[in-house]
């Protein structure tokens, strides 16, 4: 390649590169009154910075050919910071490996850039094999922390088995995002662990977990849902006792496991949760969004949880490296009530969806509960109609079907 040829495939490079970082992302018309959607994912493979992919020098890559190819930008932690909506995206290279890297935009919605560098993660002394999905929790002792799922090769499979690992909580902790320090892994009593999520304050004292027990790396098996627990250490956090909050359940959209999303949000009525529901069907698994409310005080208790899910795949979002997943670690409340909830496709980019508090109250409360058969939602539905009917409305809308757990 000429170095005019050189010069004119950067320009064309970094022209397109800046296209896609600045293009303004507009807020779908009508929406479901819970939400709403935006028109562009937010972070994409193609966010990634071209010094992260291409030797940029004509003499050691005369073809300006891609070096380091990123695969996906995927299941992403969230935090306001510093006056920026910033996101701990999980990084794919080609090589199947992730990392995180922090990207930062002025209103949430787009122009998203990545930090100059990714985040080099420090290690135990038991080197972690691949890292992902980090939940960020801005603690009252003064630490932003990250949880995040650490997964290392299971050593007493067979050799013929390349795939059995074991996953772990990793847990590390910074004041700026850019320098970290690990603490060591959370022990629990379960074999495995992921979506482990820290809770933003002290529990009687202690540091408290949202867990998944496991008894696989991919089945919960007995885990049976999220669970709670205490640790009185965070350098060295162990949970004796975990307690079910959620349990997976039949016929259910979180029937074959779920795992808690962010770190939830504190509200006048109680802790608002993001939570996935996994389900199995003859095209695979199937991931959604749903919501809960749990007690202030209780944070075992949960008060609300309307049925089936909050948010599912949709369009161009149900196709990707893990088709029919949505997946959601990171959400940002700002003090004006506003929501924005940034999650994942497919296993492949990260979108947003918007809300108020005032809303996502509004449907935990209002959205009748499970009734766990056909004829309870039939019935749901009858109690819409007539309320519909009626020609002034005065009761709350379907009291009738009720909200509690
Ligand atoms: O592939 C879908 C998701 O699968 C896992 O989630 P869970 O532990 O609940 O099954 C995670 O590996 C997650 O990263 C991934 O998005």
């Amino acid at each position: 390649m000429t170095h005019h040829a050189f010069e004119t495939r950067l320009r064309a490079l970094q022209t397109a590169h800046e296209t896609l970082l600045a293009r303004p992302n507009q807020p779908e018309a009508l929406g479901n009154g819970v939400y709403v959607r935006h028109q562009f994912p937010v972070l994409t493979a193609a966010h990634a910075p071209l010094a992260w992919r291409y030797d940029l020098h004509p003499e050691t890559n005369p073809f300006l050919m891609e070096r380091l190819g990123i695969n996906a930008v995927l299941n992403a932690g969230a935090i306001k910071w510093r006056g920026k909506y910033v996101l701990v995206g999980r990084v794919e290279s080609a090589d199947r490996k992730s990392f995180f890297a922090v990207a930062e935009s002025a209103n949430g919605l787009d122009n998203f850039r990545f930090w100059e560098y990714p985040i080099v993660m420090p290690e135990t002394a038991e080197p972690d094999t691949n890292i992902y999905d980090m939940r960020l929790t801005q603690h009252e002792d003064g630490w932003i922390y990250g949880t995040f799922c650490t997964e290392r090769r299971d050593l007493s499979a067979s050799d013929a088995d390349q795939s059995a690992a074991v996953a772990r909580c990793g847990i590390a902790r910074t004041k700026d995002l850019v320098s970290w320090e690990r603490l060591a892994d959370l022990k629990t009593r379960s074999a495995q662990q992921r979506n482990v999520v820290l809770h933003p304050e002290f529990v009687h004292g202690q540091y408290a977990f949202y867990t998944r027990p496991q008894d696989g790396f991919i089945e919960a098996g007995s885990g049976g849902g999220i669970g709670f627990g205490l640790s009185a250490s965070i350098e060295h956090a162990e949970i004796g006792e975990e307690v079910l909050i959620d349990r997976k359940r039949y016929h259910t959209v979180y029937e074959a496991k779920n795992g808690q999303g962010p770190t939830p949000l504190k509200t006048p009525l109680g802790w608002l949760h993001l939570a996935h529901g996994v389900r199995n069907t003859a095209a695979g698994l199937r991931y959604v969004l749903y919501l809960f409310l749990t007690d202030l005080h209780d944070l075992t208790r949960i008060t609300h949880k309307p049925s089936g899910y909050f948010l599912a795949p949709e369009g161009e979002e149900r196709v990707g490296d893990v088709s029919n997943v949505l997946f959601c670690n990171g959400w940002i409340a700002d003090d004006d009530g506003q929501v924005f909830i940034y999650y994942a496709s497919s296993d492949t980019r990260v979108h947003v969806a918007t809300s108020t508090i005032e809303q996502l109250l509004d449907y935990v409360q209002h959205t009748p509960a499970d009734g766990f058969s056909s004829r309870t939602s039939a019935e749901a539905i009858v109690a819409l109609i007539d309320h519909n009917k009626a020609p002034e409305p005065v009761a709350p809308v379907l009291a009738a079907a009720g909200t509690l757990h």
